[in-house]
C-alpha cells in the first residue's frame, strides 16, 4: 500500500461512505485509491467551497463527520470560508489538502501554500503530514477530536510524496481514540441542589437554548426535561428544532432579528438558563447587561466561553461540560428530590406575549412579500423537512415562522453567516440522509455565490427542492442602506435579466417554475414540496420589503423596531 491507499482504507474503517472530492495533480494518489475503493463514493462539487460545505452539510444533518478532499494551493484556499464557517457553528469534519512535496515546502513551487498558517484561525486544528506512517493515526485521531468538545473542522495537509511512499496498515482500533474523547463530566448532588435552589426561587426562567443542543440525544433530553417544568423557552438560530416549536412555551429565536415576542420574554425573565449557547453579539443586549436583570445559569462544554461568563455576568450556577448530561444528571436528581414551579402566571404570561405581539408584514402590498412565502410553507410543510438556508432576509424570516420540531432539521450559517451555504449544504445534507427530504430557502444573490451546486443536484438527480426568494437584491444590506445610509443603494440592486428556473431546468431539474402572482403562492409551493426529484421554484418578491423586527445594533431589547404591520 503507498500513503494514499492507507488514507483511503483508514476512511473506510471510519465507516465513512462519501467523500466531496475535487481532484488536482497534489492529490491525485489519493484519487486513484478512491477509484479502487468499494466503499467509499466521490460527490465533485462544483468548486472546493462547495465540497467543504457539503462535508459539513453532513455533519450538520447527521452525526456523520462529512470529509472534504481537494488538491493544494487554489484549491484548499477555496475551502477556507467554510472551514472557517463550520468553525464558527461548531461543526466537525475533515478537510484533506494535497501539498506539494516535503522538501518543496517554503518554496515558491507551483500551487503551494503554507496551509498550516492560512488555516490556523480558522479550523479547530490542522496538521501537516509529511509522514505516511503516521497519517492512520492522524486521521483516526483527527476524526474524534473533530467531535469532541467544542466541535470544529480539522485540516490535513498531505505532501505528495508522503502519498506515494509504500507503507503497511496498521489497522488501530477506531475505538482506542473514541475512548480518549469521552466527556465523564458529571453534575454532583450539590451542584444540581444549586440550580434547583435557584429554579425554585425564579417567577419567570426561561430557557435559552443554542447549537450546542442541536443533535438528537441533547434535544430528547431537553423534551423530557421540559415535559415536566414546562419552562418557556426561547433559542438562538442554532438551536431552532431541539424543542418543538410547536409547543405553546416555545417562543422562538430572539435577538437582532428575532420573534418580537421572544425579545419581549427576554426582558421580563428573572432566571436565565443558558444551554449550549455562546453568548453571541448578534443577540444584542445581554442578560446581565443593564435592562436585563435576571440571575444566570450557564451549562456549556467550552471551558473559554464558561470562564468569559463566569468573570463577566457572575452566573449564580455554571457546569463546563456536556449539556444533555447536565440535563441528565438534574432529571435523575428531580426524580429523588421532587421540585415544584409554581410559575403559571409566567407560562401564560409567555402565551399572551406570543398572541399579543404576532408575526406580520405588508400583506396589502399587491406583489409578493417573502415573509408570505416563508408564512404559507409554515402552514404547509411537512414536519420531516429539514432546511436549508442562505444568508439575509430570506434566511431570517424562515427563522422567523418555520416552526422546526426536530434537531439537526434547519441548517444555516450561523456564526460566519456565509452567503452561498444554502446549495452546497443541501447537497451534504440529501447526499448523507436521502431519506429526509431537503428544502433549501435561498436569496437571488446567495444563489448565485454558488450557482454551479445547481449543476450538482440536477445531474445527480438529488431529492433537494430549492425556493429561491428573488428580490433582485442584497435585500438586507439594501434595507441598512435605506435606514442608515441616506437610502443611497450601491452596489445591492440587480437588473432581473435572467430566468433562474430556466438554468435550473437546464441542469436538469425535473420540476421548475416561477411563482409572480400573490394568489399562487400555497398551490405553488405545494408543487414544490410534492415533486418528485430536483425542484425549483423562483419567487418573485418585492425589492422593497423591510425585514422586521430589527433590534439596530449597539441598542437593547427595549429599543426593538418592529415596522409598520405589527405591534410594538
Ligand atoms: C460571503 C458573503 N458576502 C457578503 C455578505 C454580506 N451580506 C449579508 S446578507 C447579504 C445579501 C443577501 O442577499 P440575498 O441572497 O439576495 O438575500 P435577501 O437578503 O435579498 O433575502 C449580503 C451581501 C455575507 N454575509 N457573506
Ligand atoms: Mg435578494
Amino acid at each position: 500500500m503507498n500513503g494514499a491507499d492507507i488514507l483511503v482504507k483508514t476512511l473506510e474503517d471510519l465507516n465513512v461512505t462519501t467523500v466531496y472530492g475535487y481532484s488536482g495533480a497534489a492529490i491525485l494518489p489519493v484519487f486513484h485509491a478512491l477509484g479502487a475503493s468499494e466503499k467509499i463514493s466521490v460527490v465533485t462539487n462544483s468548486n472546493e467551497q462547495c465540497c467543504a460545505f457539503a462535508a459539513a452539510g453532513e455533519s450538520r444533518a447527521t452525526s456523520k463527520v462529512g470529509v472534504a478532499i481537494v488538491t493544494s494551493g487554489p484549491a484548499i484556499t477555496n475551502t477556507l470560508t467554510a472551514v472557517a464557517d463550520a468553525n464558527a457553528d461548531s461543526i466537525p469534519m475533515l478537510v484533506f489538502a494535497g501539498q506539494v512535496a516535503s522538501d518543496m515546502l517554503g518554496t515558491d513551487d507551483f500551487q503551494h501554500i503554507d496551509v498550516t498558517n492560512v488555516f490556523a484561525k480558522a479550523a479547530k486544528k490542522v496538521i501537516i503530514v509529511t509522514d505516511a506512517s503516521d497519517i492512520e493515526e492522524i486521521i483516526k485521531d483527527a476524526y474524534f477530536y473533530a467531535k469532541e468538545g467544542k466541535p470544529g473542522p480539522v485540516v490535513i495537509d498531505y505532501t505528495i510524496d508522503a502519498q506515494r511512499s509504500d507503507m503497511t496498515y496498521k489497522g488501530l482500533a477506531p475505538s482506542i481514540y473514541r475512548a480518549k474523547y469521552d466527556d465523564e463530566r458529571h453534575l454532583g448532588k450539590e451542584q444540581c441542589k444549586v440550580f434547583f435552589d435557584l429554579l425554585k426561587k425564579a417567577k419567570r426562567p426561561l430557557l435559552y437554548i443554542g447549537g450546542g443542543m442541536n443533535n438528537p440525544r441533547a434535544s430528547r433530553v431537553v423534551r423530557e426535561f421540559n415535559d415536566i417544568f414546562a419552562i418557556p423557552s426561547i433559542n438562538s438560530l442554532m438551536g431552532k428544532g431541539v424543542l418543538d416549536a410547536h409547543r405553546n412555551t416555545s417562543l422562538g429565536m430572539h435577538g437582532m432579528y428575532g420573534v418580537p415576542s421572544a425579545n419581549k420574554a427576554i426582558l421580563e425573565n428573572d432566571l436565565f438558563i443558558g444551554l449550549g449557547i455562546r453568548w453571541n453579539d448578534r443577540v444584542s443586549q445581554k442578560v446581565g447587561e443593564a435592562g436585563i436583570d435576571a440571575d444566570i445559569a450557564y451549562i456549556d462544554i467550552n471551558p473559554l466561553k464558561v470562564q468569559e461568563i463566569r468573570t463577566a455576568r457572575f452566573p449564580k450556577f455554571s457546569f463546563i461540560g456536556d449539556a444533555a448530561t447536565a440535563l441528565e444528571d438534574l432529571l435523575a436528581y428531580a426524580q429523588q428530590h421532587p421540585v415544584c414551579l409554581s410559575i403559571d402566571e409566567w407560562r401564560q404570561r409567555v402565551v399572551a406575549l406570543k398572541q399579543q405581539y404576532p408575526l406580520a408584514y405588508n400583506s396589502a402590498s399587491p406583489i409578493i412579500q417573502q415573509a408570505a412565502v416563508l408564512a404559507e410553507l409554515a402552514q404547509i410543510m411537512p414536519d420531516n423537512m429539514r432546511v436549508t438556508t442562505g444568508v439575509g432576509n430570506h434566511q431570517m424570516l424562515a427563522a422567523q415562522y418555520l416552526k422546526m420540531a426536530r434537531p439537526k432539521s434547519f441548517l444555516t450559517s450561523g456564526g460566519f453567516g456565509t452567503m452561498g451555504f444554502a446549495l452546497p449544504t443541501a447537497v451534504g445534507a440529501a447526499v448523507a440522509d436521502p431519506a429526509t427530504p431537503v428544502l433549501a430557502i435561498d436569496g437571488d444573490s446567495c444563489l448565485r455565490m454558488n450557482m454551479g451546486e445547481l449543476y450538482t443536484i440536477g445531474t445527480r438527480k438529488l431529492p433537494v427542492r430549492i425556493l429561491m426568494m428573488n428580490n433582485r437584491s442584497a435585500g438586507m444590506v439594501r434595507n441598512i442602506q435605506t435606514a442608515k445610509f441616506s437610502g443611497r443603494i450601491v452596489a445591492t440592486d440587480e437588473p432581473n435579466a435572467v430566468s433562474y428556473a430556466n438554468i435550473a431546468k437546464e441542469c436538469g431539474f425535473t420540476y421548475v417554475d416561477t411563482l409572480e402572482q400573490k394568489g399562487d403562492i400555497r398551490k405553488k409551493l405545494g408543487q414544490l414540496l410534492a415533486a418528485e426529484g430536483p425542484g425549483f421554484l423562483e419567487v418573485i418578491t418585492d425589492r422593497e420589503e423591510v425585514l422586521y423586527p430589527i433590534i439596530y445594533p449597539g441598542t437593547g431589547y427595549q429599543d426593538m423596531v418592529v415596522g409598520p404591520y405589527m405591534q410594538g
